[in-house]
This record gives C-alpha cells, sequence and structure tokens, in this order.
C-alpha cells in the first residue's frame, strides 16, 4: 500500500515537472524556450537614441520614443552577427503620458518593431527604461504627471557634465524618494504596476517576448539610505514584490528581469537586495539582471591591472546569485572602441562571461560612441568583439562554454537530455570560419548533424542522455 502510494506520488511529481519544459531543479538557473531547452542570450540594448530626455512638452517626448533601427538592421543582427536578443526600451511616459491615459498608439508602433526581432526567432526582453527619472528632470521614464519634485525646480546643468550625477540633484532625489516611499504617493507605484500590465497584455501571447525588465537602474534618491542598504531592503523589495504581484495576475509564463540598486552595484560593490519571490503558479522564472560598469571606466582604459575589479564585481554577484538562487543577465555592459585596453578589456569580460555561462545585453546598438556601428552606419570595431560562437539553444543543461576568441576554439560540455526533441544550437559567424568548421564531438556516436547557412547555425542532435563534449574549429 504504502508503496503504491509512493509510486502516485512520483508519478504525479514527475508529471508536473513535464509541464514546465522537463525543467526539474525547484530554482531554475537559466531562461528556456517553450521546448524546454536552455537558452543562451546574447544581443544589443535597443537603444538610448529612444529616449526623450530634458523636454517639457509631454507630446514631443512620446513620439520619440522609437530607437534608430530599421528591420534590414534587425535582419542583419540575427543572421550575421548571430544576436539572438535584444533589450527593448520601452517608457513609462510613452505608454501613460497623461494620467489614466493609456496611448495605443505607442503600443502598436513598438508591436511592430518588436515583430521585426521576433519574426526572426530573436527573444525580446522588454525593459521600463528610466534614468534621472524623468524627462523633466533631463532624464527619461517617468510621465511629467507623476514627477513630484515638492515645487523643487530641477537644475538643467549636469554636475561635472555627468548625466548619472544629476542624481544627487534636490529636484530628481524628492522625485525618487516619492515614487518608492509609498505613503503620500501610492498613486505612482499603482500606476507604474499598471503601466506594466498594459505592455503585458500587449506582449504576452509572443512566445519569443521572453520576459520583463521591471526597471532600469533602480535608484533611491536619498544616498545615505541607497549605500546603506536601507533602499533595496526597506522600499526597492516592497515595490518589487507589488509590481511582480501585479505581473503575475496577468501574466504566468514570462521570465522576471530584476536588478540592484545601480548606484555603487554597477561599480562593483555589495547589493542588499533581500531575495526576491516568484509569485508565479510553478517553479520560478527570474533573472538576476545587474549592470557592469566597473570604476575603470570612468577613466576610459583598461589594462591587465584593472581586471581586479572586474573579478570583484563577478565575485559580488556570485553571490548574490546564491541568495537570489536564479541565473544572471548582463543588462548593460559597455566600451568606447577609442579607449586603450579595448581587446583586453572584452576578452576579460567574455571569458567571465562565458564562465559563469550569463545572458548579456551590450550597451547600446547607437549608432557612434561605444556603439558596435559608427555614425554612418558602417559597423565600428566594437561589433567584431560581439560577435562570438555560443550555444544559443541546448537540449539539456550546459556545464561549461567558452570561446577562445584569439585561438577561434570553442569548447561546450552539456548533458544531453534525448526528451527535448529539438536540437542544440550552436552559432558559428562566417567572418571567422570562412571556410567551415571541423567539428569534435565526445561522449555519444549517436547523434545528427546540421547546418543552417542563413542564420549560421549548427544544429546538433542526440537520443543518449550523456555528457557531451563539443569542440569547434575553423577549417
Ligand atoms: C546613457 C546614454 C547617454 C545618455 C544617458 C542619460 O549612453 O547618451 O545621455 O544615458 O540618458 C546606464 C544607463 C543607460 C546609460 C548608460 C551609459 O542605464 O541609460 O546610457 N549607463 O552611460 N547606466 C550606467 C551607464
Amino acid at each position: 500500500m504504502k508503496n503504491t502510494w509512493l509510486l502516485c506520488l512520483m508519478i504525479i511529481l514527475t508529471l508536473s515537472c513535464k509541464k514546465d519544459g522537463q525543467i526539474n531543479s525547484e530554482n531554475p538557473r537559466f531562461v528556456y524556450d517553450q521546448h524546454g531547452r536552455v537558452l543562451i542570450l546574447h544581443g544589443l540594448n535597443m537603444s538610448s537614441s529612444a529616449k526623450a530626455e530634458g523636454n517639457p512638452s509631454d507630446t514631443l517626448t512620446y513620439l520619440k520614443h522609437y530607437p534608430w533601427t530599421t528591420e534590414s538592421f534587425v535582419d542583419q543582427e540575427a543572421k550575421e552577427y548571430g544576436f539572438n536578443a535584444v533589450r527593448y526600451l520601452v517608457f513609462w511616459d510613452g505608454i501613460e503620458p497623461h494620467k489614466d491615459n493609456f496611448r495605443e498608439a505607442y503600443l502598436d508602433s513598438t508591436a511592430v518593431r518588436i515583430k521585426w526581432y521576433t519574426d526572426r526567432g530573436m527573444y525580446v526582453i522588454l525593459d521600463m527604461h528610466q534614468d534621472v527619472y524623468s524627462h523633466v528632470l533631463f532624464g527619461n521614464g517617468a510621465p511629467s504627471w507623476a514627477t513630484e519634485t515638492d515645487g523643487v525646480v530641477p537644475d538643467s546643468v549636469a554636475p561635472l557634465g555627468l548625466w548619472w550625477l544629476r542624481n544627487l540633484q534636490p529636484a530628481v532625489v524628492n522625485a525618487y524618494q516619492n515614487f518608492f516611499e509609498y505613503t503620500d504617493y501610492k498613486v505612482l507605484q499603482d500606476h507604474y504596476i499598471l503601466a506594466w500590465q498594459k505592455v503585458i497584455n500587449r506582449f504576452k501571447d509572443n512566445p519569443y517576448v521572453i520576459g520583463y525588465d521591471l526597471m532600469n537602474e533602480p535608484h533611491g534618491g536619498d544616498l545615505v539610505k541607497t549605500m546603506f542598504g536601507e533602499f533595496e531592503k526597506e522600499q526597492l523589495y516592497p515595490f518589487y514584490k507589488r509590481l511582480i504581484n501585479g505581473i503575475r495576475e496577468v501574466d504566468n509564463e514570462k521570465w522576471i528581469f530584476f536588478e540592484p540598486r545601480s548606484f555603487g552595484v554597477n561599480f562593483g560593490l555589495d547589493s542588499y537586495l533581500p531575495k526576491i519571490e516568484d509569485q508565479r503558479k510553478g517553479i520560478p522564472r527570474m533573472q538576476y539582471a545587474p549592470h557592469c560598469y566597473p570604476l575603470f571606466m570612468e577613466e576610459s582604459i583598461y589594462t591587465s591591472g584593472r581586471k581586479n575589479h572586474l573579478l570583484e564585481w563577478e565575485q559580488r554577484r556570485k553571490k548574490e546569485l546564491e541568495k537570489q538562487g536564479c541565473g544572471m543577465h548582463i543588462g548593460e555592459f559597455g566600451f568606447h572602441p577609442d579607449w586603450p585596453g579595448m581587446e583586453l578589456f572584452f576578452k576579460d569580460f567574455f571569458e567571465m562571461a562565458d564562465r559563469n555561462m550569463c545572458n548579456w545585453s551590450y550597451w547600446s546598438s547607437d549608432p557612434g560612441g561605444w556603439g558596435p556601428w559608427n555614425p554612418d552606419l558602417t559597423e565600428s570595431p566594437i561589433m567584431n568583439q560581439l560577435i562570438r560562437v555560443y550555444p544559443r539553444a541546448i537540449a539539456g543543461e550546459p556545464i561549461s562554454f567558452n570561446y577562445d576568441r584569439d585561438a577561434k576554439v570553442f569548447d561546450f560540455v552539456y548533458m544531453n537530455n534525448p526528451d527535448i526533441d529539438m536540437p542544440t544550437e550552436i552559432f558559428i559567424p562566417e567572418r571567422f570560419f570562412p571556410n567551415g568548421y571541423i567539428l569534435v564531438v565526445n561522449g555519444t556516436t549517436d547523434y545528427t548533424e546540421s547546418y543552417d547557412p542563413v542564420y549560421h547555425v549548427l544544429k546538433i542532435q542526440s537520443g543518449e542522455r550523456k555528457q557531451i563534449t563539443i569542440k569547434l574549429q575553423p577549417k
């Protein structure tokens, strides 16, 4: 009798796991596709050009909220550069420029652009962007009706010419405080949640819209509260709880990308954010999504001596990932092509990203500056750095992967799951493999191999539940 009950329990447990695409871990580290494959996401932020800053007119602000790109650039991203994802910026003031007046036209035009990506099998992370809280404060994000400065007039000049130091200005401090305190102005968070629900209702049925980045670079305003943990523990945490609850009311399926506070954590300091719980029915779908701008960035140079900053950033994030019990998406990182040490920076950064098997979005796609395109839309030297061999979908669990760009060798180990009826896919950039590739497979002899010449993707499918080792080199 006891054994029968045990058997029933095991069957129920197995079946309930299957519903989530064969995912059997309580706290999955990866993002999965609808077939149950692990996804590794590589892509760009799209884009700063969609911001409308320092513009007192709401009308002009929301008219500008579309990025610079066209469908043919998206096509090139998917096929030539091998990006399988985009962190796509949307703005609260575009969605709800006037209180309770949600602008469907903004979502219509956004939907046209999102389709450029999803038609090509690219995954879209919608990022509710803000910097310096609002366009009224010479930043972007919140509509003017939701910008409560307690009468303090914003300063038009950025301290030391650095945009992010505006966060110290009194009008900006007040606006953030009033948003996060959730006492006098509850309406602000409540409407931020409503705005998200509008966006989600529009996009949730598209399987390639993979998730939602709750708020770009949350900042508490008050610097003491921010630096000593009070902001993340007492304000950001309950805000995320409210927001995730609001999201799960309308969408139980997508991934939640959540960021720690930006100030200090971007540079590599500790985050104090408590464990953020998913409130979905089923296994949590969460990604920790910090930004990586270690201190040396402000010095406009990278040398091997500065690698420590990057390693410290990594060590702190790994500690936080243990607490959060999920995987990591590095939502932003970037480097100027003219700064000394550019190639070394990318080498160290991507070694770090590969060894943590994390997802990333480069800041940003905007032509010029740090962008992978020049102002005349030819490629900048950045593009060559971002194009990498990587396993974009894995029928099983990845154990490790690494692309050594100098040696042009890609090493990859994974545990194959034969229950997944789709192949493991590896992007192989044509420019680094002009005569094709040499593939060495170890661990199984029972496999099929094919190559998609349009997307430059190698597909491997094995019927065995075995650990498979793959090595790729140019012919
Ligand atoms: C920057 C843009 C810059 C713009 C500024 C303020 O590159 O042109 O003036 O925003 O809107 C972030 C932000 C991201 C920043 C980026 C680079 O999330 O919006 O873009 N950055 O400064 N955090 C750290 C760096």
